[in-house]
């Protein structure tokens, strides 16, 4: 028996079928969306991809609405952390690489900044897969001519350290408290027993956090002022905000688990905290309105 055929076979890997039908199209369907939000660069970060908390829905939606030249991926993208205990990989999550991927392939230029819970990835920095650059840090000229720093933010921990485990108190967490202090005083009092301030005890952890975030821009800020850059733009601490220090400017793009927050910059270099949960709001109430006024504009 000749042995070319079963060379031929084996010389081309890919013409090999998969043992398993691979869907080339995402579960959740990309929109035909003719008018997409365009910008010239897009910075999202702590994505938390592999966990319950990421919000996969409103993000699909935010990719599906909008386009720029450049996206930044800042970090925290894909949180290995979780993933090393359980498995957790719902379709959605795909869905988002998948539509990551395919922006690389028509052109947007992709820049992915592993942060701490993605530093498995950062071994890889230097290297470029399917179109996505993988950089330990980036810097970015905006269009006005401003050279902002782009990096995850975890390299100021150490700095941080003393107060770290205050960023995770969260304002969702604060107003289950304020709700729970009602409560408990309502039971204190009915038992006669004096007002108890369980709230006063959160307000002082609150005020904690709101100062740790303070110190943190201000950290951050002045590590780029003495790089001599315009700005910086990071995550990690999953705040979004434009703060200016001095000559150096601070940008957050928050995140996708509570805020769902995107920076982006527009096409003459203004810089805006996009808060997505607002916009798919906004766009909802204009398509009611326009499909109230069309009744209107036939009968007339
Ligand atoms: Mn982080």
């Amino acid at each position: 028996m000749p042995l070319p055929a079963l060379a031929d076979s084996f010389g081309n890997v890919a013409a090999f079928p998969l043992p398993h039908a691979v869907a080339p199209e995402p579960t959740v369907p990309e929109p035909e969306i003719t008018e997409r939000l365009r910008f010239r660069t897009i910075w999202i970060s702590d994505v938390h991809l592999g966990t319950k908390g990421c919000n996969a829905e409103l993000l699909i939606d935010f990719l599906d609405h909008t386009d720029s030249d450049t996206i930044y991926l800042v970090g925290d993208i894909i949180d290995g952390w979780r993933l090393k205990k359980k498995v957790y990989w719902p379709a959605a999550h795909n869905d988002i690489v998948w539509r990551v991927l395919k922006r690389a392939k028509r052109g947007t230029r992709i820049v992915y900044i592993p942060g701490n819970h993605d530093e498995m990835v950062r071994q890889f920095c230097g290297m470029d897969f399917g179109g996505v650059e993988i950089r330990r840090a980036a810097v970015h000229e905006t269009a006005d001519g401003r050279r902002l720093l782009v990096l995850h933010g975890d390299e100021f921990d150490a700095v941080m350290l003393a107060h770290r485990w205050l960023a995770f108190i969260g304002d969702a967490a604060y107003h289950a408290l304020m709700e729970a202090n009602r409560w408990v005083n309502a039971v204190r009092r009915r038992l006669g027993l004096p007002y108890w301030s369980l709230s006063k005890t959160a307000k002082h952890k609150v005020k904690n956090a709101v100062e740790f975030i303070s110190a943190y821009e201000e950290i951050v800020a002045r590590a780029a002022a003495e790089r001599g850059v315009d700005g910086v733009v990071c995550g990690h601490i999953h705040t979004a905000e434009i703060r200016q220090f001095g000559q150096v400017a601070y940008y957050n793009d928050g995140d996708w688990v509570e805020g769902c927050t995107a920076l982006v910059e527009h096409f003459d270099g203004r810089m805006e905290i996009l808060h997505w949960s607002e916009e798919v709001a906004r766009r909802n109430a204009a398509q009611q309105a326009s499909a109230a006024a069309a009744p209107a504009a036939v009968a007339a």
